[in-house]
């Protein structure tokens, strides 16, 4: 099987494993464990903040973060697609009681200009207060898409000018620097809070990292253990991540080129639309015009393909360190016969 469902499916290399093996280990919940710690310490210092906590998902990074910077009844402004928006179950209503304002943006990107008008007036008591905006880079459900620094920039300014926090979900913003070739450091620097996984593309079993100012970080510590997120000698998972960190970044531009290949590939074929301009890192999403995206699916599986589900009327295939050249390929064979 090539399975190319999501950029989560890898299993830990042999390196990854043996480091994980050798790991120094210690009770986390006492801050014993030296290679959390290190963890910790490298993170913050890749993404230029004062520190960093290791936390179990990117599901509760982000919702660590929105829940430290807002209050009950406050409003986070983030897009249409965000997977805050889709993807988390609902927990910034179930485990924080805010309420998320999605703005329609362009291929995953929205404006300063669209977003100033929907900033609640302090004065009005009635309404919900804006506390946070929200930017995802790279947009999972906009096929991967960078954020554009200058639009990035604008509404951090904007942020600024209303005092709203800014929070970056950059699960993949590992894809997003080494495609544009801004550090991560840079692109943190311009947000409050990042949440960014160790479990996609760079290929560690588990784990996220978000990262921040001190006084933040500590306050997030508290949140992550009341939400039942306090590890003990997770150190054994932190030495993946600390090796995902120094291996596999760099490495990432492999799976954007054999991402961009599968891509014109489907952009060749008359029964499929994409525009393949608009991949830009590791994650396709296509449409197909004369099967169903279920049907479509299943018969791709039958040939040995695995495929998820992108938005409803769109099929999403995602590169990653566990497939090859000759597997992509293999699976653009596949497309090719079944569509
Ligand atoms: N995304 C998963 C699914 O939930 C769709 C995937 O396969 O792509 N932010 C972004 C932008 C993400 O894409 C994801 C995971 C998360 C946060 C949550 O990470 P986890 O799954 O570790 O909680």
């Amino acid at each position: 099987m090539i399975d190319l469902r999501s950029d989560t499916v890898t299993r830990p290399s042999q390196e990854m494993r043996k480091a994980m093996y050798d790991a120094e280990v210690g009770d986390d919940v006492f801050k014993e464990d030296p290679t959390v710690n290190k963890l910790e310490e490298y993170a913050a210092e890749l993404l230029g903040k004062e520190a960093a906590l290791f936390v179990t998902s990117g599901v509760m990074g982000n919702q660590i973060c929105l829940n430290v910077l807002s209050n009950p009844g406050d409003e986070v402004i983030c897009e249409r697609d965000a997977h805050i928006f889709n993807y988390e179950s609902g927990s910034p209503a179930k485990l924080s009681g805010i309420q998320l304002l999605p703005v329609e943006g362009k291929n995953g990107v929205f404006t300063a200009q669209q977003v100033e008008p929907l900033i609640r007036p302090t004065s009005a008591y009635y309404m919900p207060r804006t506390k946070v905006i929200e930017v995802e880079n790279t947009h999972n459900r906009a096929s991967g898409a960078i954020w554009p620094i200058e639009k990035i920039i604008e509404l951090k300014h904007l942020a600024k000018k209303y005092n709203l926090f800014y929070h970056l979900d950059g699960a993949r913003i590992w894809n997003a620097s080494v495609e544009t070739g801004i550090s991560v450091k840079e692109y943190a620097s311009h947000f409050d809070t990042i949440s960014c996984c160790l479990s996609k593309g760079l290929g560690a079993p588990v784990g996220s990292i978000i990262a921040g100012t001190k006084e933040f970080i500590q306050e997030a510590y508290r949140v992550r253990k009341s939400w039942g997120g306090g590890m003990r000698q997770a150190g054994i998972l932190a030495a993946a991540g600390l090796y995902a960190l120094k291996h596999n970044i760099y490495r990432l531009k492999e799976d954007h080129q054999k991402a961009k290949y599968l891509a014109q590939r489907i952009a060749a074929h008359p029964n499929l639309e994409i525009d393949p301009e608009a991949v830009q890192t590791n994650i396709i999403l296509f449409k197909p015009l004369k099967l169903s995206v279920e049907e479509g699916i299943k018969r791709c599986k039958e040939e040995g393909l695995l495929l998820s589900v992108g938005k409803v009327d769109l099929i999403r295939a995602v590169t990653h360190l566990d497939v090859t050249m000759d597997d992509i390929r293999r699976a653009a064979d596949i497309i090719d016969k079944v569509f």
